[in-house]
């Protein structure tokens, strides 16, 4: 794995757990080109690494992430946000993409792009104190990083229509309540849950957890009778591999099973 150093973000592991630390602190995390060129960088490094098997992103300081940078959106002209829209769409892509499950530790301030990271993650936990919303119409601009598409989906449309369309900041309870976050925990037990999961995850079968993203990935934007025989393909390769073998012997001989994505 990468031991590279950079600018604007932290990486290290725990085991097989990977954990981005997006840290541009003094601005809140925003997303500059140069924050976006690094995670593209350490997200490219991670789909490549097999023994990272599950990511969790998260934020140094009181935001997760404030948006996209403002300072530095405020002069583009259309081909710049072009650029910069292309560069984002394809991190956010690759993110949601990755075949390894994701989890957003949502620590502070998830605004804007924030919140569109944050819904790229398969799994969104957050700290009491977060606060989650897309402020774009504020400031003249329509979310573009799928924010429209992704928190529709999540929340729903009522809700997605009322929160783009009034710029409302909502806490990470009432996001708890829309099912934009699976968990809300206190602000010091935030690392500590996002591992939990991502442990639990992890002592799971590999390739069964990856083949259930795909479906569930694929399901989403398909119609459902596409979307079940992709499900029952994905299914039946499940029995191809060793780990399935493995998974219910164990469970036929009461012991625990010994996974070795394989
Ligand atoms: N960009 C740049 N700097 C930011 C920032 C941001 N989004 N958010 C905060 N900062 C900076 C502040 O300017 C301040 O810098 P200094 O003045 O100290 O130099 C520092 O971070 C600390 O912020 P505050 O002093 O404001 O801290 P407070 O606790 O008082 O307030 C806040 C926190 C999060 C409520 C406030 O900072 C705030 O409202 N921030 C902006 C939030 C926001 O509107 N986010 C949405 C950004 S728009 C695109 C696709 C997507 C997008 C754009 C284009 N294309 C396809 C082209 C995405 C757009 C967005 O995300």
């Amino acid at each position: 794995m990468t031991t590279k150093q950079y600018n604007n973000l932290k990486f290290s592991k725990e085991g097989t757990i990977g954990i981005i630390t997006l840290s541009r602190p003094k601005a809140l995390n925003a997303l500059n080109t140069e924050l976006l060129l690094e995670l593209k960088d350490i997200v490219k490094a991670i789909s490549q690494d097999e023994t990272v098997h599950v990511l969790i992103i998260t934020g140094d300081g009181k935001a997760f992430v404030a948006g996209a940078d403002i300072t530095e959106m405020k002069d583009f002209n259309s081909v710049m946000g072009l650029k910069y829209g292309e560069l984002g769409a394809s991190v956010f892509k690759k993110i949601e993409n990755l075949k390894i499950p994701t989890i957003a530790a949502v620590n502070g301030f998830a605004l804007g792009g924030g919140c569109e990271l944050a819904m790229c993650c398969d799994i969104r936990i957050a700290s009491e104190n977060a606060k989650f919303g897309q402020p774009e119409v504020g400031l003249g601009i329509s979310p573009g990083f799928s924010g429209c598409v992704r928190l529709a989906r999540l929340a729903g449309l009522a809700k997605a229509r009322e929160l783009i369309y009034t710029a409302d900041i909502i806490p990470a309870s009432e996001a708890e309540k829309i099912g934009l976050v699976n968990k809300v925990v206190p602000p010091e037990q935030l690392m500590e849950a996002a591992i939990e999961m991502a442990r639990k995850i992890a002592s799971k079968a590999q390739i069964a957890v990856r083949y259930s993203k795909m479906a569930i990935n694929k399901g989403i934007e398909t119609d459902i009778e596409t979307a079940i025989a992709f499900e029952n393909q994905v299914f039946a390769l499940c029995f191809s591999t060793e780990d399935q073998k493995e998974g219910m012997t164990a469970f036929v001989d009461k012991r625990v099973p010994e996974f070795k994505v394989k």
